[in-house]
């Protein structure tokens, strides 16, 4: 629009995030002002660079200053260690391919660059792998030849370790847990599929549906309370099922609790038809949301268990103490019976993915 003047919130979404407090930083993104003055409309807008092109300037010029700490806290760097979603070639240094979730993250060769920039080695691989790496060397998974771990974050990444080794696959496609389906229809996924698990209990697809509830007045209840400008997010969603939790014993039955769920589910019954909810029964409903995404979960977990037989799961992420309990309880309601005993434990660690990066770093040696 005309009148609007042109400000820094042009900038990309997921720049903004990263430096919400050093927005001028990115504003070196190398960008036009374009101007299309026609007989109806006169346009401006500012063009930037592809947004991978941005993107690896920014992981470049956050490398520097972090190389720049490290000067000061006299530590010696070896080298780069890199952990991405996609489907990554280690050898080549190259994301292969990426879903949705991160855009224009296909075919893009992330090691010349950091390599020409910081003349370090680099390593990188894909960040489920990059997290089993650091269970295996900081975590549950050390002396443990074969486990799986499965991390919750915006998306859902996966790493198997077999025989002390990260299984890549034939194609570097290994390992994306994230993209077992549990269903033949069930909620679109990033990947351009449908009911994958990513797609029922990642942090994006909790958002999605507490955002839905939210946008419909449902979400506003005792616990929920958004402070400021702070957004719906997973979280809250969990928050609500465990409050539902604590009270929906006392109140209803397993059935009446299945019925009540799927009226708001199938939704707009709320609003159509009058139909009033009860405090406790709305906290009701998210604890039955929340429990199709651990029970779809829990249903790729068994799948895992089934294919691979590991002798451990190691989950991960922000989401992850919420949906151990329930993954094991499907566990003993569906896996064959030698699959039982197989123990699901919470990760220790705080930042497993960033971790395995620095792993494939300091192995080298071993590793190269
Ligand atoms: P990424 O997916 O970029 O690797 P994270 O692993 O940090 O990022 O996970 C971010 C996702 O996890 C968000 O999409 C959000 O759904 C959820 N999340 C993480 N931390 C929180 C939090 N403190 N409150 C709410 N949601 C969170
Ligand atoms: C997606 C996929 C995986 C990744 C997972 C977790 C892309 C870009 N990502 O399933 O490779 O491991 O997300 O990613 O294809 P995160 O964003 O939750 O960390
Ligand atoms: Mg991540
Ligand atoms: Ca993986
Ligand atoms: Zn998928």
């Amino acid at each position: 629009k005309l009148d609007e003047p042109l400000q820094k919130s042009f900038c990309f979404p997921i720049i903004r995030e990263a430096f919400s407090q050093d927005i001028d930083h990115i504003l070196e993104t190398h960008s036009a002002l374009a101007v299309d003055l026609g007989g109806t409309n006169l346009r401006v807008a500012i063009v930037c660079m592809r947004t991978f092109e941005s993107r690896i300037q920014l992981i470049l010029s956050m490398c520097k200053d972090a190389i720049q700490d490290a000067v000061r806290l006299n530590c010696r760097i070896l080298g780069v260690g890199v952990s991405t979603g996609g489907r990554v070639n280690p050898q080549e240094g190259v994301i292969i391919h990426s879903t949705q979730l991160i855009q224009e993250w296909s075919t893009v060769d992330l090691r010349t660059p950091l390599f020409d920039t910081l003349h370090l080695p680099v390593w990188l691989d894909n960040d489920g792998n990059c997290a089993a790496l650091a269970e295996k060397k900081f975590g549950q998974g050390q002396g443990v030849e074969n486990f799986v771990t499965i991390i919750t974050g915006t998306g859902i990444g996966g790493g198997i370790m077999q025989n002390n080794e990260l299984v890549h696959g034939s194609t570097f496609c290994a390992g994306e847990l994230g993209h077992i389906m549990v269903s033949l229809d069930g909620p679109e996924c990033m990947c351009g599929s449908r009911g994958c698990i990513e797609a029922y209990a990642s942090g994006m697809a909790l958002q999605r549906e507490a955002k839905r509830l939210h946008d419909e007045d449902l979400l506003k209840v005792d616990g929920m309370e958004l402070k400021g400008v702070e957004a719906v997010s997973a979280v809250h969603l969990i928050n609500a099922a465990r409050l539902g939790n604590s009270r929906a014993q006392a109140e209803y039955s397993v059935n009446s609790i299945a019925v009540l769920c799927n009226l708001v589910l199938t939704h707009n019954l709320v609003l159509t038809h009058n139909l009033v909810l009860t405090h406790n029964m709305v906290l009701t409903c998210y604890l039955v949301l929340v429990s199709a995404a651990s029970t779809a979960l829990g249903v790729g977990v068994v799948n895992i268990l089934h294919m691979m037989n590991p002798s451990l799961i190691i989950l991960s992420g922000v989401l992850a103490s919420y949906y151990r309990s329930p993954i094991q309880d499907i566990i003993s309601q569906r896996a064959l019976v030698s699959s039982q005993s197989i123990m699901v434990v919470t990760s220790d660690l705080e930042e497993p993915a960033l971790l395995g990066a620095a792993s494939m770093v300091l192995d080298f040696s071993t590793r190269r």
